[in-house]
């Protein structure tokens, strides 16, 4: 058994982990308590890491067209048809598309190929639907992409505002780390803002529920607030900082008094004025942000809005003070940093004259390109309009992930050339992919990554190659190779990149650039392999190398006047307005257990278990007035698409909105991306789209039947299936997977459509229920004892509970109760049905927990997690128990 230091392959907490190849081959996955993201802890997707790394999906060779190459083929052909594309149609004919789960060596050489050597800036990365506006926000303010803050400001605050950004589940980790910061010290105080009462309500002192899209007026107000009373830093402002005024006659403008913010952001006068006094009577205040911020056709504004506060009250560059943008994916700032947004250079260096002529001469080249690329929207509309010939799309899946994805489809179809780099066969992506690249996994590849506080972390290698996926910038060295740029080309390993990157970020920097880190330029092999978590920017020292934990500390900004910016802001409504055509709002964001388009956490049962489905969640009066069931069916509609979609209801949403999680695809799901509804809208500065606010239209709908059915072996929904169902999603359980179904014609025959679709026809040892006058149809198959399959349709969404029924799947042998009761769907002792998953890390279901609770007079989470374990992990599910508590 060896055991390797490495870091967590998803979101931007950065936990470093220990993973330990068991001699059985599989892999055990820790949390590093040397690690300073996360001192040991792991949230749920971290702990179920080792679950995901089989290789029964995974593209194991190249591929053209479908058909397995050798790499040479495959390399000379991306390589001839780019160069071909190139020479005929110019530099701006090809691009890259790229994304926050490369490491920061492959990001760096995708960089310096396209701008570098190609001569285009048309490389963009997936950071363009995530971090764009931060980044332009941060630029404006700062004359630089600098995240000041670091965890430890989130420990040592006495506030914390988390404005769009629901951290309970998607930064588990630093949330937990508050939320022990919080026990050890009560006087910290938590105020949340999002429109839906989120987990991350759980620990907040209160919860601001503004109307969506909204915030930029609720801190216009805090600007005009902190004026009025007196809370402004006149000394910070004078000494370090430029715009104020125009910035307060902005605010003046559009949140002139506590009535007007609380109306324009539908919220009462004193919920207002509370967040304003603690804004106020606090000096340590850290306002961390995410995704309903940036994700918005305002997007840059609401940023600035934010950072206005803190610069006005001098509240930034200081211990427990500061605006923090907390970054989403495990590398989202590395590629900030090698420069893989179209509109950015290299290093943080722009395209500007300067810094053209600085990196034209350290990369010897004499080919840079001179000035900014395509956004990903107008990309992907490029491609579409055939003006991008080949296309190289790299670790992202924008089939699900793009807004308006059945405009991405058709850019994607018309392409005449698309090569895609992936470690999974099939992805909604890679199906359309000419060449397919299969790159090396985690735990396989080697390289670095940066977290949301600036914190470098090596990834390690654990395990062997799987068959011959290759390192993203190995292929990447080759293509450009074979395009004849051989010497700027010629990497042997990640520390040589890493080094060269290192030194381009010194190179004539001299303090113009906060991004430095040539105090690990001559880095030796040995020493890359061994480096230590650390902290940019990381300077050069006599004895060796200095990280940096803060910025910002000396008030010097990187502008030129070295002063910060207010920026003026005149809010603005998000794009698509509600109407009676379209009166409801669509969020769209993350659930607890599972990553974006869930090719790794979709593969393990316990994820899965949390929320199995797509679920739309709607306020219950809302549901009520549309006629919709909880668990029933809906039919929801924009003005780019439409599809089916599950119901939830639940007062956790404000009415008028709707939430439904991004995750699931066409590869899980008939109706595919909740992407296909979203109008590609985005922030005219930072080009973000507007994936928070859609306006929508709903209905209940009643197909004619519905189904459930549960097999021991997953299979893919054959064509002539799909076609018939108006809704379906794949699930995968402990041995078995279930396949949830909806469609509009009732075939005759049950049984011969099941013969049809999921079965052999010669069939034994069957079970049969049928009750033609209720609709209702009812089969099981055993064999050996062993379940093998069941099936339960009804005309309605009555159906029994199918956690139960998977369980029996993991069963050697089924007992008589359980085969007499197998058809009712349901125990004979209610007791024997655990329930929903609630606890994903130890497996405990929400009926066990009300059981529990009942029985035994539970009234603390502590005793819950003392009873059943259920908590005791990752901690991610104590806002569901307490949820289950307060309703026992
Ligand atoms: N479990 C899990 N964790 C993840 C990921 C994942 O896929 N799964 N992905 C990672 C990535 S790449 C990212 S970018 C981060 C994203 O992390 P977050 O930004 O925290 O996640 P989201 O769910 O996208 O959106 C956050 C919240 O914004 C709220 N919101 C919507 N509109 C508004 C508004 O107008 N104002 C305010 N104030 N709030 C609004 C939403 O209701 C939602 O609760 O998560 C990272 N972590
Ligand atoms: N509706 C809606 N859409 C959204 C969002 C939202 O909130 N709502 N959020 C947006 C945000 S913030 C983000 S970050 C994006 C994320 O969206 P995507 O980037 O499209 O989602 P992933 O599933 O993470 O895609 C990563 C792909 O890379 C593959 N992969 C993993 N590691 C490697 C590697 O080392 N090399 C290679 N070559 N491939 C690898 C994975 O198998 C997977 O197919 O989604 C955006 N889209
Ligand atoms: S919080 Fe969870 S997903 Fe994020 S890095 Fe840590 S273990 Fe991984
Ligand atoms: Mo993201």
């Amino acid at each position: 058994m060896s055991s390797v230091q490495t870091a967590c392959p998803y979101c931007g907490v950065g936990c470093g982990v220990i993973a330990t190849v068991n001699p059985d081959n599989s892999v055990t996955v820790k949390g590093d308590k040397t690690h300073p993201a996360n001192f040991g802890k792991l949230c749920s997707k971290g702990s179920a890491l080792g679950e995901t790394l089989s290789l029964d999906d995974r593209l194991l060779y190249p591929e053209i067209n479908a058909q397995r190459c050798d790499w040479d083929t495959a390399l000379n052909t991306v390589a001839e048809k780019f160069k071909d594309t190139i020479q005929k149609h110019g530099a701006d004919s090809v691009a890259f598309y790229v994304s926050g789960q490369l490491l920061t060596e492959d990001y760096y050489v995708a960089n310096k190929l396209m701008k570098g050597f190609i001569g285009s800036g048309n490389i963009d990365t997936n950071s363009r639907l995530c971090m764009a506006s931060s980044v332009a926000g941060h630029k404006r303010a700062f004359g630089s992409d600098t995240v000041p803050c670091n965890y430890e400001d989130l420990e040592l605050a006495d506030l914390i505002i988390l404005t769009g950004s629901n951290l309970a589940w998607c930064h588990p980790v630093t949330y937990q780390r508050i939320n022990a910061a919080k026990k050890k010290r009560p006087e910290l105080k938590v105020i949340n803002i999002d429109p839906r009462q989120t987990a991350t309500c759980d620990i907040a002192d209160q919860h601001i529920a503004l109307k969506a899209g909204t915030d930029a007026w609720l801190f216009n107000g805090l600007l005009q607030f902190l004026r009025n009373n007196d809370h402004l830093d006149y000394e910070y402002l004078e000494q370090y900082t430029q715009g104020f005024s125009k910035a307060l006659d902005a605010a003046k403008k559009s949140s002139g008094s506590i009535p007007i913010v609380a109306q324009q952001c539908g919220l009462t006068e004193p919920e207002v004025a509370e967040f304003y006094r603690a804004f106020a009577k606090t000096k340590k205040v850290v306002t961390v942000y995410s995704q309903g911020i940036n994700q918005s056709s305002s997007g840059t504004d609401k940023v600035n809005s934010i950072i206005n506060c803190h610069l006005a009250t001098g509240k930034i560059g200081k211990v427990g003070m500061g605006a923090f943008s907390v970054t989403g994916q495990p590398n989202a700032m590395g590629g900030r940093e090698v420069g893989a947004l179209s509109n950015q250079l290299v290093a943080h260096t722009d395209f500007k004259p300067d810094d053209l002529d600085m990196v034209g001469r350290f990369w010897q080249t004499d080919n840079l390109a001179q000035q900014a690329g395509l956004k990903a929207v107008d990309l992907f509309e490029a491609v579409k309009q055939k003006k991008i010939k080949a296309l190289w799309i790299m670790a992202t899946n924008p089939l699900v992930s793009m807004p308006d994805v059945d405009n991405i489809k058709a850019a994607l179809e018309s392409c005449e050339f698309v090569v895609v780099s992936d470690c999974v066969r099939t992805t909604d992506t890679m199906n359309y992919a000419h060449v397919r690249l299969p790159a090396l996994g985690w735990g396989e590849k080697d390289g670095s990554v940066t977290n949301s506080e600036r914190c470098i972390s090596r990834q390690r290698a654990f395990l062997p190659p799987s068959a011959e996926a290759k390192p993203d910038w190995w292929i990447l060295n080759q293509v450009a190779q074979r395009m004849g740029f051989k010497q700027a080309f010629n990497y042997q390993s990640p520390a040589q990149i890493f080094r060269e990157y290192a030194e381009l970020t010194g190179f004539e920097n001299n303090g113009k650039r906060d991004l430095d880190l040539s105090g690990l330029d001559t880095l030796t092999d040995d020493e890359y392999q061994d480096l230590a978590p650390l902290q940019w920017p990381v300077f050069k020292t006599e004895n060796g190398y200095q990280p940096t934990a803060r910025l910002f500390t000396d008030g010097q900004y990187f502008h030129s006047s070295k002063k910060a910016q207010l920026i003026a802001i005149e809010p603005r409504l998000p794009q698509g307005q509600v109407s009676n055509q379209f009166p409801f709002m669509l969020n769209t964001g993350r659930v607890r257990d599972q990553w974006h388009t869930m090719t790794r956490t979709g593969k393990s049962a316990r994820l899965v278990a949390h929320i199995p489905e797509p679920l739309m969640a709607i306020h219950p009066k809302d549901g009520l007035n549309l006629g919709l069931q909880d668990g029933g069916l809906a039919e929801i509609s924009s003005a780019v698409g439409h599809g089916i979609v599950r119901v939830q209801l639940t007062s956790s949403q404000a009415q008028g909105d709707v939430f439904i999680p991004m995750h699931w695809s066409k590869e899980n799901s008939v109706q595919g991306s909740v992407g296909k509804l979203i109008s590609p809208y985005f922030d005219p500065i930072s080009g973000q789209p507007e994936f928070k606010q859609t306006p929508v239209a709903l209905r209940s709908y009643k197909p004619e039947w519905q189904a459930f059915i549960l097999l021991h072996q997953g299979m893919v929904l054959p064509e002539s299936l799909q076609n018939q169902l108006t809704y379906g999603v794949k699930i995968r359980g402990k041995q078995s997977w279930r396949y949830e179904l909806a469609g509009e014609t009732a075939p005759e025959s049950w049984k011969d459509w099941i013969i049809e679709h999921f079965e052999e026809a010669d069939w034994e040892n069957w079970l049969e229920y049928h009750d033609r006058a209720k609709g209702y149809y009812r089969y099981a198959k055993i064999i050996d004892g062993q379940l093998q399959a069941c099936v339960f349709i009804s005309p309605d969404e009555q159906l029994p509970a199918r956690d139960w029924l998977q369980d029996l799947f993991v069963k050697d042998e089924l007992s008589l109760d359980e085969r007499i009761n197998l058809l009712l769907g349901q125990p004979a002792k209610q007791q024997d049905d655990a329930g929903k998953i609630i606890c994903s890390c130890f497996g405990v279901g929400k009926n066990t927990i009300l059981k529990a609770v009942k029985e035994q007079n539970l009234t603390d989470v502590a005793q819950i997690t003392a009873k059943l374990k259920a908590g005791g992990n990752c901690g991610s599910c104590v806002p569901e128990l307490k949820e289950l508590l307060a309703g026992a």
